[in-house]
């Protein structure tokens, strides 16, 4: 048997049960938005924008999607509802592209943030294991030094995925923890370095800044390293993440998104909202809990998974 596709079609079922509620709240209203109208007028676009606005996709970029259909179907001559259907679907994964294939070098630093509960940890096992999975040497930095749990529960995740963890003890300070994991990764000849941090509220100024003294000393200490800063985001969260990324966005420099727990959404819009809005790229989504959902983020997967 084919191990690649067989791998391969795991991941797109993990994919497609991940965005069970998603389907529901969006793609699974536009396909009875469909079959209600079979012919497209005024109405038809009406009732589309409003399926697009509740299912998180924003103001801004549900007109932009709408105005574009209006357009082609015009352009076109489309009269049949059904062929709206791959329209806004190519649309979407236009949407979503990125503008290069995300590829990691050895050796790499990932610079994990985002507010408090968002699955910044959590990706970070996931991510280990992913890259374990790839042969890759990884090791964690407990950068979160603030909450007592936090370097336990990193070391859980340690744990599961084989992967070494750099600490020291509650309190301490988190660039200090990050200096001493890029000793510890050079001499151990490590491929991958991931760094959690504590969540913190994006409004608070003091916070932000410590993020970007943990930056610089990654910058400093580690100039060989392709240095990635990841910004997680809760799909759950709706609109409230673009606000997250901006400001995030301005402390650090954030490379690339991690968009998790689209598997609690209805709203699965919400990912086209982020991709449109922010000029930044949307690496990777997680999709459960579990130590194997996260997914390398790739639009046409992912727009067929959510119109299945
Ligand atoms: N359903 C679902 N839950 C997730 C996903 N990613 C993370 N979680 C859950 O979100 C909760 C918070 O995850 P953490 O990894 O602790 O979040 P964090 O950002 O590190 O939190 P702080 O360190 O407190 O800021 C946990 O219960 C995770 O299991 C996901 O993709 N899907
Ligand atoms: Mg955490």
């Amino acid at each position: 048997m084919d191990n690649k596709s067989d791998r391969k079609s795991g991941f797109f079922s993990r994919l497609i049960k991940g965005l069970d509620k998603a389907r529901q709240g969006f793609t699974h209203r536009v396909d009875e938005l469909i079959k209600y109208y079979r012919e497209i007028d005024d109405d038809f676009f009406d009732e589309l924008e409003e399926i697009l606005i509740t299912a998180d996709v924003g103001v801004n970029t549900t007109i932009e999607i709408v105005d574009e259909l209006r357009d082609l179907v015009k352009e076109k001559k489309i009269g049949d509802a059904e062929k709206i259907k791959s329209l806004l679907k190519e649309k979407i994964i236009s949407i979503l592209a990125n503008e290069d294939d995300f590829e990691l070098n050895s050796p790499a630093v990932m610079l994990v943030v985002g507010v408090n509960g968002v699955g910044k940890t959590t990706t970070i096992g996931k991510l280990s294991a992913l890259y374990k999975g790839q042969d890759k040497s990884v090791l964690m930095a407990a950068g979160d030094t603030f909450r007592a749990a936090a370097t336990e529960q990193l070391q859980i995740w340690g744990d599961r995925a084989k992967v070494p963890v750099v600490s020291q003890k509650e309190g301490s300070d988190p660039a200090a923890v990050i200096f001493d994991a890029i000793q510890a990764a050079k001499s151990r000849n490590i491929d991958i370095l991931i760094c959690d941090t504590a969540g913190r509220l994006h409004s608070k100024k003091n916070l932000m800044n410590e993020l970007g003294k943990i930056k610089r000393i990654i910058d400093r200490e580690y100039t060989t390293a392709q240095k990635e800063v990841f910004l997680v985001l809760d799909a759950t969260t709706g609109q409230n993440a673009i606000t997250q990324a901006k400001l995030f966005q301005e402390a650090v420099g954030v490379t690339g998104i991690i968009l998790t727990k689209l598997d609690g959404t209805a709203k699965g819009g919400i990912i086209v909202a982020i991709k449109s809005e922010l000029d930044v790229p949307i690496r990777f989504i997680g999709v459960g809990e579990q130590i194997d959902d996260l997914q390398p983020f790739n639009p046409q997967d992912f727009v067929d998974a959510l119109f299945e």
